[in-house]
């Protein structure tokens, strides 16, 4: 007998990945949560039918959500996650030998909880002494907080459900005053295949938010269409160019996507997408 697990990327397309086990399921307060074994990409976590993160592809989103900001800053102490309760972004931000405190803001209690119990490698950094775990919504945090942040990544879920608010004007000028002056914000924004409008919005919004507005990409294979954007928004420093003299920061993190030369290149737009913002 096959058991697959199908997530329905929009009502048209599907991504099908055949599974030995079912580890975990729940509807919790806010969405409904599984852990599945794949037997392609390894261990799933899934929320409300999207793909969260698996074993064997989350370490280009969490190195590309976190090293980005982490380099383009000379020195990141005080960083807030919003979302994120799997905790791969926290493992990557704690890289930095220089972090100081991390927050992390998760709406969703059980998220964090069974990630902690079934992604063991994903959620290694939870437990960290400078971590700050929160359990309150995002919004509301970030409405609260002010010139507190050098660093600050929104590592949500797709604009539905809890997450809508974190896509919009509002959220985005709350995060531009919870930032110090030459703070930095990266946000994932979702397939520039299928989410055309919102990546135009988005940007626009940050853009509005922020002096400076970028958006860079990283291929996911196991989110919809595969390649994945986030867009960053600054007052000072250029979110494109790791700052990094002598190679000394980034030489001493381990990664296996994040290079300095990736970074750049990940800005370098293809026409299509680099239209989409011009348009
Ligand atoms: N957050 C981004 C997930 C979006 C995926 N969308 C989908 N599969 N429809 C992931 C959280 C990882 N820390």
């Amino acid at each position: 007998m096959e058991l697959w697990f199908t997530e329905n990327q929009t009502k048209d397309l599907r991504l099908s990945c055949r599974i030995t086990r079912t580890l975990h399921r729940e509807k919790t307060e806010f969405q409904d949560l599984a852990v599945v074994d794949t037997v392609e990409y390894g261990r799933m976590l899934v929320l409300d039918g999207a793909v969260q993160t698996t074993v064997r592809d989350e370490f280009v989103y969490h190195e590309m959500i976190a090293h980005v900001p982490m380099l383009a800053h000379p020195a990141p102490e005080k960083v807030l996650v919003i979302g994120g309760g799997d905790g791969g972004t926290v493992r990557e931000v704690l890289k930095h030998p220089g972090v100081r405190e991390v927050t992390l803001v998760e709406i969703d209690r059980r998220v964090m909880e069974v990630s902690r119990d079934l992604l063991p490698e994903t959620s290694s950094g939870l437990g960290d002494p400078r971590v700050n775990i929160r359990i309150e919504d995002g919004i509301k945090y970030v409405k609260e907080a002010r010139r507190a942040y050098d660093v600050i990544i929104v590592d949500s879920s797709d604009p539905v459900g809890p997450a809508v608010g974190l896509f919009s004007y509002d959220f985005y000028s709350a995060v531009a005053d919870a930032l110090e002056e030459d703070g930095i914000f990266v946000a994932q924004t979702e397939s520039p295949f299928l989410n055309q409008s919102l990546i135009r919005q988005v940007y626009a919004d940050i853009s509005r938010a922020f002096p400076i507005a970028k958006l860079y990409l990283a291929p996911v294979p196991t989110y919809p269409s595969g390649l994945w954007s986030f867009t960053a928004g600054s007052r000072v420093y250029d979110p494109a160019e790791p700052r990094d003299p002598g190679g000394g920061r980034s030489a001493r993190l381990e990664t296996r996507y994040y290079t300095p030369d990736v970074h750049r290149a990940a800005f370098m737009l293809p026409a299509f997408v680099g239209e989409l913002l011009r348009s």
